[in-house]
């Protein structure tokens, strides 16, 4: 039997199939979870409702987290299938295209700046308290997805760097707010991997291959095993686990120096 058997998660953030969303839905699939997906417009409809079929979901539904309303509606819905909640998944996140090229102090706008935070951050909460009442008295689990940006500053992440700094914060105010009802809250800080998001990034390609050589394990992290650690912290086995960020980047944020010694007698 899987270490999730029994669980009842929702999932928000399947793009593609190289969606960091797709692998913690696969992780929590065989390990017994059953799932629920939502998708963020009526293009992503078919293709997030053919994934939801194989992982044995029939459970779909719409949520652009800008929208109230279709966040209410998300947890009605939800309530009609389900008598109750264990985990939330939150794998999205999302800053103007032009903000996340050049020069931070160059190209950083009021409404850039209030988008990154409204939908990186602030739909974490929002989709805390309006799933509330459905995860009392389960033990139950927030999850949502970081990045280095939060804590360093680095080239062209920008405005995304603030809105993770302030969803990691999220983290630790919601585990302080919903401790008391059992529920715990974390993120995973994830190396770079090339999903939708990444592949509208200028340069990717070369960030890619940069952190793989400088990091402890000389590879990028995959998806799959960024789903691992998700279904791991959304599982009882993680149950004294709250208000963490858990890097998942093969050592990438614990080194200084590079990879100098693999040139050292140059
Ligand atoms: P992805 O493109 O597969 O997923 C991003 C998702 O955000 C999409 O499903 C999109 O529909 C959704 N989204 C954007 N705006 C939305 C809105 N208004 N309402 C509802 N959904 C909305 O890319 P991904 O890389 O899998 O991103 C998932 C998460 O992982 C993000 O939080 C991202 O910051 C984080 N992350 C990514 C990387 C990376 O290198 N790919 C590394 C660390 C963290
Ligand atoms: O969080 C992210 C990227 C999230 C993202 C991606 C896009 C591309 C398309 C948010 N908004 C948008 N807006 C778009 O119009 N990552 C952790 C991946 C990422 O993005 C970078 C990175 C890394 C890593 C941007 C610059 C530098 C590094």
């Amino acid at each position: 039997m899987g270490f999730l058997a029994g669980k009842r998660i929702l999932i928000l953030g399947v793009a593609s199939k190289l969606s960091i969303a797709s692998g913690i839905a696969a992780a929590m699939h065989r390990e017994g979870a059953e799932i629920a997906l939502t998708y963020q417009n009526d293009k992503l409809k078919d293709r997030v409702s053919k994934f939801a079929g194989g992982w044995d979901s029939n459970r779909v539904f719409p949520c652009d987290v800008t929208n109230d309303q279709q966040i209410q509606d998300l947890f009605s819905g939800l309530a009609e299938r389900w008598d109750g909640l264990d985990g939330i998944v939150h794998c999205l996140a999302y800053a103007p295209g032009h903000e996340l090229e050049g020069n931070y102090i160059d190209v950083t706008t009021r409404e850039g700046f209030l988008t990154a935070h409204e939908i990186s951050s602030y739909s974490f909460g929002a989709l805390a308290q309006a799933g509330r009442e459905l995860m009392q008295g389960r033990n139950g689990c927030l999850l949502t997805l970081s990045y280095l940006g939060a804590v360093r500053s680095l080239p062209h992440y920008n405005v995304m760097g603030l809105a993770k700094a302030s969803l990691e914060a999220n983290v630790r105010y919601l585990a302080s707010s919903l401790g008391p009802e059992g529920t715990r809250v974390n993120a995973i800080s994830a190396g770079p991997i090339r999903t939708l998001a990444a592949s509208g990034i200028k340069g990717f390609r070369k960030m890619l291959s940069y952190n793989a050589q400088q990091t402890p394990l000389r590879r990028n992290v995959t998806i799959d095993e960024v789903g691992n650690a998700g279904a791991f912290l959304c599982s009882d086995l993680a149950s004294g686990i709250s208000g963490e960020i858990l890097y998942v980047d093969g050592g990438f944020n614990t080194t200084a120096m590079g990879s100098l010694q693999d040139d050292e007698r140059e």
